[in-house]
Formats: structure tokens, C-alpha cells, sequence
């Protein structure tokens, strides 16, 4: 849930991407490190092995202004795609506000579901195509 700091005047939040491996997610991180560098509050973490696919999670903490004289944070995560880190994406889960769910193909929803925490269908339809 998101914490509300009175104190700070801060609202913070966490958003994870959330997906199969080798689908973007790290990609788009990285985007939009590149491209709202007014937003960033620091720098991008990013934990890979070889080849660049994701070992632990990618990390980006933003600040998306005020709300009523609050500042608004946002961290952003990715979790690793590949199948056999289940525990890491269950762990990079935790606290979690918002999840952006990544699908490399509608129809490989099935073949993916050992990765999702929760059925497809129950997600949010707000679809952004990727890789096109
Ligand atoms: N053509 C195209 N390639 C993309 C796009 N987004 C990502 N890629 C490529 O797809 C590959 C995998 O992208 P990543 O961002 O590393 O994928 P990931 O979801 O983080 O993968 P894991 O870390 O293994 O979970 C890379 O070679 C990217 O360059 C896109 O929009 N279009
Ligand atoms: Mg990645």
C-alpha cells in the first residue's frame, strides 16, 4: 500500500513491472530513465547477468510532483522473466501498489502462467503495444 508520510508531506509508491522473460520490461525502464531525467530522484539500478536478461530486479525512483502539497514518489521495479526466479519476482512483489503486466504474446498467456501471481483476465485492460 502506498505510505503516506505527513510529516515529509510525501506519498510514496511502488509500481512493478511485471512479465515473461526477454518482453521489454527492462527496456522500458531504461526509456524512461533516458527521457524524464527532470523526474529521476537517482540513479537506475539494474541487476543482469549475461546477456543482459535480468538477475534480481531493475530499480528507478521517481518524483512525480505534488498532489495537495504533497510530494508524489513512485519506485519503479522489473522482476526477472525467467521462469526459474520465481522466488526473487514473489519477493520483489512485496508492498506492491500497482503492477504493469507485460505479455509477449495474447495467446501465450497460458504458457506464461507460471510466472503470474494472479490470472490474466483479472488485470486491468489497459493495453500498450510493445515491440511492434
Ligand atoms: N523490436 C523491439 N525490441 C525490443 C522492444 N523492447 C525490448 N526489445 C528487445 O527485446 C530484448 C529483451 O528486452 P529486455 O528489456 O531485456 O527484456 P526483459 O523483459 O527485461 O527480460 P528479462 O530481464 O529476462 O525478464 C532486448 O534485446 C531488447 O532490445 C521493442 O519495443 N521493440
Ligand atoms: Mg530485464
Amino acid at each position: 500500500m502506498a505510505v503516506f508520510n505527513l510529516k515529509r508531506r510525501e506519498i510514496e509508491c511502488k509500481i512493478v513491472y511485471y512479465g515473461p522473460g526477454r518482453c521489454g520490461k527492462t527496456t522500458n525502464l531504461e526509456f524512461i530513465f533516458r527521457s524524464y531525467k527532470k523526474q529521476i530522484v537517482g540513479e537506475m539500478v539494474s541487476i543482469n547477468t549475461e546477456g543482459d536478461r535480468t538477475l534480481f530486479f531493475d530499480f528507478l525512483p521517481m518524483g512525480l510532483g505534488k498532489i495537495r502539497g504533497c510530494d508524489v514518489r513512485v519506485q519503479l521495479y522489473t522482476v526477472p522473466g525467467q521462469v526459474q526466479y520465481s522466488s526473487t519476482r514473489k519477493l520483489v512483489l512485496r508492498g506492491v501498489d500497482g503492477i504493469s503486466a507485460f505479455l509477449k504474446y495474447l495467446w501465450s498467456c497460458s504458457t506464461t502462467s507460471g510466472i503470474w501471481p494472479i490470472r490474466p483476465y483479472l488485470l486491468c485492460p489497459l493495453m500498450k503495444w510493445n515491440k511492434i
